[in-house]
């Protein structure tokens, strides 16, 4: 996620003749004050403050660059996130965030593309979405709030609600079997794939450090509890709440016996048998992958294409195109 590239790759310099000229005034250090907009608009104990908490800092720890930094989000209440963040970002259409965000990752490579919104966001209206951004690794870092639940539209089944959940759209208890996130997003080709809970602060930092460090579709789901609609469900995996928290041990490869034990977080069957371990499951890195990003993909095709022409201007093109079809 933290690829950097400079220059707009129009091959004619100007950026870094400009660049060259101005000398670059000092640097202000990144504070959450910065980047604070709006008092945030969720209900008093909505787990999706801890996350909005944690990111900020994040991006303090890591001293973004402020203007580089881009939270886009689709529609719900863990999509309100953009409101939140002072600096570029939008409140997009329900479900259609990742291609908002893909759009934004391979034009404007150097920025830090974060997503944001929530199972219903993700895993229903969005869902086919969300596996065409793994599978193409666009560079972004999304943060899947589940809280098993819509709760912006005020409790109806979500993808992730347990069967047996009473809600508006089932009186009587849902029916239907619920997605699985991380088998889903290791299926769809994600490459890296994270699991925390928003009780766990200092968990979900290490996650987002993660996820940022790496280069590709990054996503993190964050059981967040909607404290309104869905009270107390992910109260067994908060040991506050006499529930057990259990980290996944990756691998050392220190050649210990214990070592055996531990997850390698690069095969892709071990972290699916751990997506099936019964709720509340565990919490870490259960798959990262290196594959190359689309980013990286489409700007050596787009360097190849620029050379086969000659290095052609965009209008030079359009020209002879025109002129072709005269
Ligand atoms: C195309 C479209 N369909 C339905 C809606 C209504 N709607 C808004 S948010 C939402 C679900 C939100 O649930 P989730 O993504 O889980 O977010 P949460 O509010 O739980 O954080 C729905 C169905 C909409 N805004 N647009
Ligand atoms: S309705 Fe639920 S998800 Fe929405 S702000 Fe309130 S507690 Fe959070
Ligand atoms: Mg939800």
């Amino acid at each position: 996620m933290s690829e950097q590239t400079t220059g707009n790759g129009d091959g004619t310099g100007v950026e870094a003749a400009v660049s060259a000229a101005v000398a670059e005034p000092p640097r202000e250090k990144l504070t959450k004050k910065a980047m604070t907009a709006d008092h945030p608009t969720w209900c008093p104990g909505c787990g999706d403050f801890a996350v909005l908490a944690s990111f900020y800092k994040v991006l303090e720890k890591r001293n973004i660059e402020h203007e580089k930094i881009v939270t886009l989000a689709g529609i719900g209440c863990s999509s309100r996130f953009p409101y939140f963040m002072n600096g570029h970002g939008a409140h997009f259409i329900h479900g259609r965030a990742v291609p908002l965000a893909s759009g934004i990752s391979l034009a404007r490579p150097d920025l830090h593309v974060f997503l944001f919104g929530g199972d219903g966001d993700g895993f229903s209206i969005g869902g086919n979405h969300v596996d065409h951004g793994g599978r193409k690794n666009i560079n972004m870092t999304y943060f899947i709030m589940d809280n098993f639940v819509y709760g912006l539209t005020k409790k109806q089944t979500s993808p992730t609600s347990p069967i047996g959940f009473k809600s508006k759209t089932d009186p009587t208890g849902a029916i239907d079997q619920p997605v699985n996130p991380m088998k889903k997003l290791i299926a769809g080709g994600a490459t890296f794939i994270a699991r925390t809970h928003a009780a766990n602060v200092n968990h979900m930092i290490q996650m987002i450090e993660r996820a940022y460090d790496h280069q590709g579709f990054s996503v993190i789901e964050c059981l967040s509890e909607c404290v309104e609609f869905y009270p107390d469900v992910f109260d067994p995996a908060n040991p506050r709440k006499g529930g057990s928290f259990e980290v996944i041990q990756e691998k050392k490869w220190d050649n210990t016996p214990e070592d055996e034990l531990r997850h390698d977080v690069t095969d892709e069957v071990a972290a699916y048998k751990l997506a099936t371990l019964p709720f509340p499951g565990v919490f870490g890195v259960f798959y990262e992958t290196d594959r190359p990003t689309k980013n990286a993909l489409e700007k050596k095709w787009i360097e190849t294409t620029r050379e086969k022409t000659g290095n052609a201007s965009d209008l030079e093109i359009l020209q002879k195109t025109f002129d072709r079809i005269k």
